[in-house]
């Protein structure tokens, strides 16, 4: 992107915030020879900005903030709720715009086709599996919120592709989004400390439909399984300035594209495609993210309904997020570490039966509550972390078998043990499921971490016990 943002040589940035998305933006500013300073609250990642060779200023001292041009925000930063950052509100003071990295990119850059997905759950796995599939017919890129600071991305070729996963933070931040295809998966109520409240919520969520590509129709796929989607997708329509396609898969809502025990139907071309011969792609959940992408890249980008189920077919969906990492002797082994709250947690227990559950870490408020349903899915649980005890009081009075396992590496071995030697049970081989529903920082560095550990172990496991 650097050929790019040399365009911006001349004038001034601020960067505020060093984590992914600020220093990935810093150093490509830095690296086209444009202005650059930047700050964070914490000492540890201004020292790594020092390392970087980059220019510190504190903004929040009285420092004169005049003759800069964008003030790039971390999406973590909090701009409006609970409180705005100090430093934005002298940025807003001053008629400084506060903006996002993918901004800033989008403004110099409004015409590469950009495909932007948002929705509360199952982000990634689509923002990856349209990634996965049009990669096989364009230069494409994918990045944002999936964990790749777009300043990273490489500026694809001529008929190339940008694939952004967009959080509600990104989108409030991102007023020339301008993508031809927005996808709305759900919504749910999540991060309304920083919204206010659903209603906020909702409307950062409808940001992704504020912009349009200069001379084109761009296509809106909306999956309508909520009331908060079917709503939205009601009001789009009547705009009047979207095409919009709507989606049902976790519903027997009517839409354009419908999917019903794994066979995705397209009423407006007679199309159906069997969703259920990709295995690691299983539950209503992932077929809500395959009937979006389908209507994506069909819709959107003329993708023939067998170049799309050849390529989903081989898609091997993303670790961490109900990834199957073996089969031992017919019983799949889970990683579903992305699942830090009982609300994750409840996909997978709702995708599985007879299961092995490994649970616990660092507690969330409201600990396993709402799971209490599924008590009759769960053949034994192995609590770890520090949430053990706690979710020990729950599983006694949800008459759910259990032990206290601590960590990974024993409830692992107590797992794998158990379902090996209880294939033959009424009901089913079942599953080992690793989905913690709970933050994992009281024993990992990040749930990717614990993820890759419990992978680990489990591809060490004997399979003739
Ligand atoms: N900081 C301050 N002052 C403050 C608060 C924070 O200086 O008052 C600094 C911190 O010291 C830190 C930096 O800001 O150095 C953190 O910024 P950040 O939280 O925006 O984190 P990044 O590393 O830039 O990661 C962000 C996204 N994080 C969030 O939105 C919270 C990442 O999404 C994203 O992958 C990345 O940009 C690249 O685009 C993560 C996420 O949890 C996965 N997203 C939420 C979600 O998916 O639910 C929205
Ligand atoms: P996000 O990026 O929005 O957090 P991911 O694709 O990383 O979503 O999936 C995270 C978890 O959310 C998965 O493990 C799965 O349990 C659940 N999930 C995935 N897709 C959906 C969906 N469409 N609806 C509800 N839950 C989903």
């Amino acid at each position: 992107m650097s050929a790019l943002l040399a365009n911006l040589q001349g004038k001034k940035y601020a960067v505020l915030g060093l984590g992914r998305t600020g220093m990935s933006a810093a150093r490509a500013l830095k690296k086209a020879k444009v202005d650059v300073t930047v700050w964070d609250n914490h000492e540890e990642q201004r020292a790594a900005a020092q390392r970087a060779k980059l220019e510190l200023c504190a903004f929040e001292e009285d420092v004169d903030f005049k003759g800069i041009a964008a003030l790039v925000l971390s999406p973590g930063i909090p701009h409006n709720f609970p409180r705005p950052h100090p430093v934005v509100e002298r940025a807003l003071k001053l008629e400084i715009p506060v903006i996002s990295d993918i901004e800033l990119l989008r403004q110099l850059d409004p015409d590469t086709p950009l495909i932007g997905i948002t929705g509360t759950n199952g982000k990634s796995t689509t923002t990856a599996l349209v990634g996965h599939i049009m990669a096989q017919h364009r230069d494409t890129q994918i990045g944002g919120n999936i964990g790749v600071p777009v300043m990273d991305l490489k500026r694809p070729k001529k008929d190339g592709l940008l694939v952004f996963e967009l959080s509600s933070y990104q989108l409030e931040l991102t007023p020339s989004l301008r993508p031809q295809v927005s996808v709305l998966l759900n919504i749910t109520p999540d991060h309304l400390d920083r919204h206010g409240d659903i209603d906020g919520y909702i409307a950062a969520k409808k940001r992704i439909f504020d912009s349009r590509p200069h001379d084109e129709m761009p296509l809106a796929v909306i999956c309508i399984d909520d009331d908060n989607t079917a709503k939205i997708a009601d009001e789009i329509r009547a705009s009047e300035t979207w095409t919009v396609i709507t989606v049902a898969a976790m519903s027997e809502r009517k839409a354009d594209i419908t999917v019903e025990d794994g066979i995705l139907k397209d009423a407006r071309a007679e199309i159906e495609i069997d969703l259920n011969k990709n295995k690691r792609m299983g539950g209503v959940h992932n077929h809500q993210n395959a009937a979006a992408a389908y209507a994506a890249l069909h819709y959107g980008f003329d993708l023939s309904s067998k170049d799309f189920e050849k390529a989903y077919n081989k898609f091997e969906g993303l670790r961490h997020r109900q990834y199957l990492v073996r089969n031992i002797n017919g019983v799949p082994y889970v990683n579903d570490s992305k699942a830090t709250n009982a609300q994750a947690s409840e996909r997978a227990l709702v995708s599985l039966r007879n299961i092995y559950w490994i649970v616990g870490g660092q507690p969330k408020d409201g600990g396993l509550e709402g799971l209490e349903q599924y008590s009759e899915r769960i053949r034994h649980a192995f609590l770890i972390g520090e949430a053990a005890e706690d979710f020990a009081i729950w599983m006694e009075r949800n008459n759910i078998d259990f032990e206290i396992s601590h960590t990974v590496d024993i409830a692992v071995a107590q797992a794998h043990q158990m379902a090996q030697q209880r294939r033959g049970a009424p009901g089913g081989a079942g599953a080992v499921l690793f989905s913690p529903a709970c933050a994992s920082f009281d024993q990992y560095k990040s749930f990717e971490h614990r993820g890759d550990h419990f992978e680990e172990l489990v591809l060490k496991c004997e399979d003739d016990l």
